[in-house]
Formats: C-alpha cells, structure tokens, sequence
C-alpha cells in the first residue's frame, strides 16, 4: 500500500535495541563453526522453529544461550555491521544501541573486546552509511547490584564512549529501586540513564524508574497505561517510550497486534517511539514493526511520521543534531 511506503522511507531513529539480539541464526551457525563453538541445534530451520514464546523469561533463556557464540572482537565487530546494515535498510539514520557486558564478561570474555568489536561496526556504519549511533550499556536485573557496580567499574576507562546506562533482563521481582544506587553513581559519571520498565512488571516498576533511577527515557512502558496519573505525569513531562510492537507481541505483552496500544499511547499525548527490540528473534526490524501496526487502521501517516519524529526528539543527539534530522 500506499502507507506501507510511506512508512518505510521515513528517516527514523532506533532507540531500543539488543545488540545480541540482533544475532541472525546464519550468524550464530558461523560464529559457532568459526570459534569451534558447540550449538544445541542442527540447522538455521531448528532454531528458528525455537523461537515460540510464550512470556520475557522464555526468550531470555534462549537470548542468552544464542550469545554464547560471540567471542571475539570480529564477532562483536560483525554483529554490530549486519544489525546496522539492515538498519540501513529502513532508512534507520541513527540508532542507540543497548549491549549487555555481563553475559559476555561472566563467560571469560573481556569487556574490551565487546567494547572495541561494537565500536569498530560503529565507525564502519558511520563511514558506509552515514548512520551515526551511540552505546548504552545494560546492567542485567537478575543479577545483583554488586555485579552492576562491578560492571560499571570495568567500563571506566570507556566512558567517553559510552552515552548512558540501562537497565534490562527478566523484570518481575527485579524492581528498579534494586539498582538505585548504581544508577546515582552512573549518573554522578554523567551518564544518561534509561531503563526498561512496564514491560511484564506493573505501573510501580515505572513510578521507581522515574522516581528512583531518575530516568531519562523508559524503556517499553506499556503498563504505564493502567495509570492514569502516571501517564499523565509522562505525558506532561515529555518523556519518550521506545515501544517495541513485535516484541509485546511475541513475548505476550499484548495477545493480538491489532490490539496493541500504540494508538491509546499516543491519543495520549505521550511521546511513543516504534523500536525493534531484538529483532532476529521477534521477526522483524524496525520497518517491520512501522508497518505492523498499519493493518489495525487506526494510525494515519501523520501518526506515523510523528512517531518518526519522536525517535529524533527522544534520542540522545544533541539539539543541533536533532534538528538537521527533522
Ligand atoms: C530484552 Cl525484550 C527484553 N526485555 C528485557 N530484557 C531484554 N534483554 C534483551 N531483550
Ligand atoms: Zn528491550
């Protein structure tokens, strides 16, 4: 349709996604044969038929076990150029990137080589597409708050690199409120500071990020919406969601995709943005998720482009930068 390629060609910005989960089952079969790695799986087929889930944690497991086959710094440097080639594709002009140190540094492998790796496919994008983009790192929620201190420690000598810090993994009884600290401190290092919140955890989860991790963006939100003082108190101030519709749907956030609550979102007046999440196993990329929320019917291309334009107006660019994107 007509939308459809509307859609598609807007610039846009990604501002909520996996950088290892972006990890396609071709690439996970060759980084597996190329770091003589064992895979539980015969072919690209089996691990595709795994990907059925049916709640967060499902997917982790398999999420998790996936990375196992990033080694080494032309691993990381690879994943980064597949993801940011696609992106490209979509006409993705910018993208924040969120990595995970611990599932890397807990398996042996040094955050240097993550860091370096992401950077190097950073640099090569910017120089081949003109896409720019930013790190964020992750602490891992199931983990605890020394491990995230711990975490933070090793990236020092990064930090000019580095743009700010989230927080993700399995979100039920991993509050925000555990991380309070380490995000002060994160903070104290002038670092930005998002998290994901309202994702499976309730309208409270979101209330700590805000009021206790001082966030700067919210990472999916959707249960925000049980709450209407709090949605009017995220409406108000301006505060972006990286909403991610392939993802909700996949992980049973929402049962249907035509029910999904983009539109309730925006009629809202809160500031959505449409993201990827993990794309290699949600199945899609960003245009993917642009465009299925199209057959609902409920979003007009003005909706759309104003879901584009929020993607600038969320992202970490500075003021000047955003404007020579709008
Ligand atoms: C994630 Cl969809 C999602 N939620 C929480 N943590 C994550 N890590 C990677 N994808
Ligand atoms: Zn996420």
């Amino acid at each position: 349709t007509d939308l459809n390629a509307f859609v598609s060609g807007l610039p846009k910005a990604e501002l909520h996604l996996h950088i290892e989960g972006s990890l396609e089952p071709e690439m996970m079969f060759a980084l597996a044969e190329r770091n003589k790695v064992e895979i539980p799986f015969k072919s690209v087929e089996e691990v595709r038929a795994a990907y059925e889930f049916s709640n967060l944690q499902d997917f982790l497991d398999i999420y998790y076990a996936g990375a196992n086959v990033l080694r080494t710094e032309w691993d990381f440097c690879d994943l980064a150029t597949a993801y940011f080639d696609r992106a490209a594709a979509d006409n993705v002009r910018h993208a924040e990137i969120f990595f995970d140190p611990q599932t890397h540094t807990d398996r042996g492998i040094p955050i240097d080589v993550v860091i370096d790796g992401l950077l190097a496919g950073m640099a090569s994008a910017q120089a081949k597409h003109g896409l720019t983009s930013k790190l964020i790192l992750c602490f891992l929620r199931h983990l605890d708050e020394e491990a995230a201190f711990a975490t933070l420690k090793a990236a020092e000598p990064w930090l000019d690199r580095i743009a700010g810090v989230g927080l993700d993994s399995s979100e039920l009884g991993h509050p925000p409120s555990k991380f309070e600290r380490v995000f002060a401190r994160a903070g104290e290092m002038g670092l930005l500071r998002v998290a994901h919140a309202g994702e499976e955890g309730p309208a409270d989860y979101v209330h700590e990020a805000l009021d206790l991790l001082h966030i700067d963006r919210l990472d999916h939100g959707n249960r925000s919406l049980d709450d209407a003082a709090l949605t009017a108190k995220l409406s108000r101030s301006g505060m972006t969601l990286t909403v991610c519709p392939l993802s909700n749907l996949k992980l049973c956030v929402v049962n249907d995709i035509d029910a999904h609550p983009i539109e309730r979102m925006l009629r809202a007046g809160l500031r959505a943005t449409i993201n990827s999440d993990d794309p290699a196993y949600f199945g899609g990329y960003v245009n993917d998720n642009y465009r299925a929320l199209i057959p609902a019917g409920r979003l007009d291309a003005k909706d759309f482009a104003r879901l584009a334009r929020n993607s600038f107006l969320g992202s970490f660019l500075s003021d000047a930068e955003v404007a020579a994107h709008l």
